[in-house]
């Protein structure tokens, strides 16, 4: 991973077991173009095939992290093109990936950056982080998700008003309302997210993306229904060796060496 063949992301490998993407379009602020989420999309496929990755970690800059669709992009596209063509539909590959994904927020992210972010399954900000769904400045709502993922993770009065005014706000705005779990100085916060990211994979892999699995499956369905698949998933794991070395491991008083098996 110390070189790479896209165009318009960045990615390596800061820690063992942890993937870093880093959005790479400065002069646009990140803007989300088809050709940046189809690098987007085939290095997280390719991250979550690795065997030895066990966590993917997304960031920007420390001026954005996306500032939202390409709006030059999208501008003379008519109703003809984004029905027929399916415009944005592959944006939600990001919530397919089975391995955790980190969201690494500096900076702006709005529109379809907040989405990317949101698509995560944690999302550490910067302290000068600004959020928004600003689309109805441009005459659009949001399209990959932020009238749906927005309203369940901080509440429909908060969101019908950022989503409907297109105002913004901060990190600590966003901790408070538990849109993010943590909020660091901006020179630390993709440390910090790497840090997490290597105890993640430090975890065994099958008990990790079935607690994933388990969480984001839950969030879609009713409580009972949720609650036997976590039970499932749970027994399942009574298959695997990790189970076995996990719980030996501490019987024994050491760490555990997970393989995934
Ligand atoms: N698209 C294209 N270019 C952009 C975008 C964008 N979203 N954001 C910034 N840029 C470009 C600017 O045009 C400018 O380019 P140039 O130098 O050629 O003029 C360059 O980036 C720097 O931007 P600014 O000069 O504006 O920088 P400022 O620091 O003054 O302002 C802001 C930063 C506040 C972030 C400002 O750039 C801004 O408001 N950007 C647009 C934010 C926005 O409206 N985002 C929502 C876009 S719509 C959307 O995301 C729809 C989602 C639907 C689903 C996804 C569909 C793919």
């Amino acid at each position: 991973y110390s070189t790479t063949p896209y165009e318009n992301i960045l990615a390596s490998n800061p820690a063992p077991g942890v993937t870093l993407l880093t959005l790479n379009r400065p002069k646009s602020l990140n803007a989300l173009s088809t050709p940046l989420i189809l690098d987007l999309n085939a290095a997280m496929r390719e991250a979550d095939s690795d065997p030895a990755v066990g966590t993917i970690v997304i960031t920007g800059s420390e001026k954005a992290f996306a500032a939202g669709a390409d709006i030059k992009e999208m501008k003379h596209k008519t109703f003809a093109d984004v029905y027929e063509h399916s415009f944005i539909e592959n944006w939600s590959e990001a919530t397919r990936v089975k391995k955790p994904v980190l969201a690494a927020v500096n900076g702006y992210a709005l529109g379809g950056g907040c989405e990317l972010a949101m698509m995560a399954d944690i999302i550490y900000a910067g302290e000068k982080a600004v959020f928004g769904q600003p689309e109805i400045k441009l005459g659009i709502i949001p399209g990959a998700g932020g009238t749906q993922r927005l309203t369940r993770l901080i509440g429909k009065s908060r969101a019908m008003e950022l989503i409907l005014t297109g105002k913004t706000f901060g990190a600590q705005q966003a901790l408070e309302w538990g849109l993010v779990s943590a909020v660091f100085p901006p020179e630390q916060l993709v440390d910090e997210a790497v840090k997490t990211a290597s105890m993640i994979a430090g975890n065994g892999r099958l008990a990790v993306q079935a607690a994933k699995e388990a969480v984001n499956y839950g969030l879609q369905v009713g409580l009972d229904q949720g609650l036997l698949h976590e039970r499932r998933l749970f027994h399942s794991l009574f298959a695997t060796e990790d189970q076995k070395e996990g719980m030996t491991a501490f019987i024994e008083k050491r760490a555990a060496k997970f393989k995934g098996k």
